[in-house]
């Protein structure tokens, strides 16, 4: 690929294959001697209008990060620059961006211990406070990205235009959505007027993100950082808690499997709690487990919008893709919600 030419790798490179499923980016590993030195992306310019200002935001964030860490290249991202020393390169008519890969880790679709669950919440627990002291104001690279009262702008719009012509097939989908409209504006609005602090915060918690130790099975950093803005804390947790508590799939066409696990969501409430604990504000501490609702909620309104709109935002890997993904969100919602006092008193219990 001409593509790696024009970033700093060092050596002869010897395979590029693409990585991961991501839904967003393209994501190549880049081998040099046989052996995965690098990590290529193209960043989807339609997703990040702005991937100059999402990459300041990296750069930032991860050099603070590496000040304070006993190990910078295995506990945080770095950034392989250009031939030019640039952060990106605009080559086939898009922007291009690349990193270390970190030999011995290791990353999960999926958790299916309880310990790696508490890892996931150590990782993301620490990611938030290697940063509470940052204070260089972050570019807002996606407008809106955990704001409910933003994407109900969004969904007004789609279900009005209609473009895929899905909307009178929906109706029961949509209740989904409106008859909570109410419940998660007036929590949006806690945030608005400040009794939630707004802080640096991750935005794409999901396992994946995280890398481990592949030895040690120890949190290594979080990876990911194309969403990394000022937002409240609270929606990494939530957002966390959608994917490594699920019993299911996040696309699960098996409906039953799906549901929030009270044994993961413990896990990984305690291993995040256990970085946390100190700085989390009243107002934060009393709507943690709420967070997991608000944010599972919104994955379905995104995924449901993203099928009304026609599939123009996530990667689909069949026509229903969309709306399968929104009923399995929408039942680990149920899930969640039937478990609500429980996780409640769980947050208070680790809080003591
Ligand atoms: C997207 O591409 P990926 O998997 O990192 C999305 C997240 C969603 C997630 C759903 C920029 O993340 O917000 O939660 O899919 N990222 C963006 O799995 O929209
Ligand atoms: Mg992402």
């Amino acid at each position: 690929m001409q593509i790696a030419a024009l970033f700093a790798f060092e050596g002869e490179i010897s395979s590029i294959a693409p990585l991961g499923e991501g839904f967003i980016n393209d994501t190549y590993i880049v081998s040099v001697a046989g052996e995965a030195k690098y990590i290529l992306q193209r960043k989807n310019h339609n997703i990040f209008p702005n991937v100059p200002a999402m990459m300041d935001n990296i750069a930032a964030v991860t050099e603070h990060i590496k000040r304070k860490v006993a190990d910078p290249l295995r506990h945080a991202l770095t950034i392989v620059p250009t031939v030019g020393g640039k952060l990106y390169a605009e080559a086939e008519g898009g922007f291009w961006a690349a990193c270390l890969y970190i030999t011995g880790s290791k990353s999960y679709d999926r958790a299916d211990t309880a310990e790696l669950a508490y890892q996931g919440g150590v990782g993301i627990g620490r990611f938030q406070s290697l940063l509470a002291d940052f204070d260089t104001p972050l570019h807002q690279t996606i407008e809106g990205f955990h704001n409910i009262r933003y994407r109900f702008a969004q969904w007004d719009e789609a279900i009005a235009a209609d473009a895929a012509s899905r909307v009178a097939e929906l109706e029961e989908e949509i209740g989904w959505i409106e008859s909570r409209r109410e419940q998660m504006l007036s929590f949006w609005s806690l945030v608005e007027d400040g009794t939630i602090p707004t802080r640096v915060t991750h935005n794409d918690t999901k396992i994946s993100n995280i890398l481990f130790d592949a030895d040690s099975g120890d949190v290594l950093c979080a990876i990911d950082l194309d969403t990394v803005m000022s937002s409240t804390s609270l929606n990494d947790f939530g957002d966390a808690i959608r994917s490594y508590a699920n019993t299911g799939a996040e696309d699960d066409k098996e409906l039953e499997r799906v549901g929030l696990s009270i044994e993961f969501f413990r896990a990984y409430a305690e291993g995040y709690l256990s970085e946390r604990k100190q700085s989390l504000t009243p107002s934060e501490a009393e709507w943690l487990a709420f967070s997991a609702l608000y944010i599972t909620y919104e994955q379905v309104l995104r995924f449901l919008m993203d099928y009304i709109n026609g599939d123009t935002y996530y990667k689909i890997a069949y026509p229903t893709h969309n709306l399968v993904r929104t009923h399995a969100q929408y039942r680990l919602l149920q899930s969640m919600e039937s478990q609500y006092q429980t996780m409640q008193q769980i947050v208070a219990e680790l809080l003591k």
